[in-house]
């Protein structure tokens, strides 16, 4: 507000309501032991993909090295992060699930 020089005005503080907040890509990585059909279940588990989408984006991924799940605010980005090594670890998969800002 304007009662200080130091804060923002009005119409600072509607400018910068109104920007999208900052996006984040989930990022799935190729490794050479985590079994296939696990992976496809991750995408459909997590990510709401049906199996045809989920096993095109496995085999992107297993070809290409990685590959995007989805693009998420920062919070659901680090939910999403957390769930999918947290799920590959209790099933002992090296399975590596990460972010990056776009
Ligand atoms: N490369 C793995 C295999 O051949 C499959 C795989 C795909 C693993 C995608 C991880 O993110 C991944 N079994």
């Amino acid at each position: 507000h304007q009662t200080d020089g130091d804060l923002l005005k009005d119409k600072e503080v509607e400018e910068i309501a109104l920007q999208p907040p900052p996006m984040y890509k989930v990022i799935l990585n190729n490794d050479d032991y985590t079994p296939m059909e696990f992976v496809v279940e991750v995408l459909q588990r997590f990510f709401a993909m049906d199996e045809d989408k989920a096993t095109q984006v496995m085999m992107a991924v297993h070809y290409q090295g990685k590959g995007v799940c989805g693009r998420f605010t920062a919070e659901i980005a680090e939910t999403k992060v957390a769930q999918v090594n947290q799920y590959a670890r209790l099933h002992e998969h090296p399975l590596l699930c990460s972010m990056e800002q776009e």
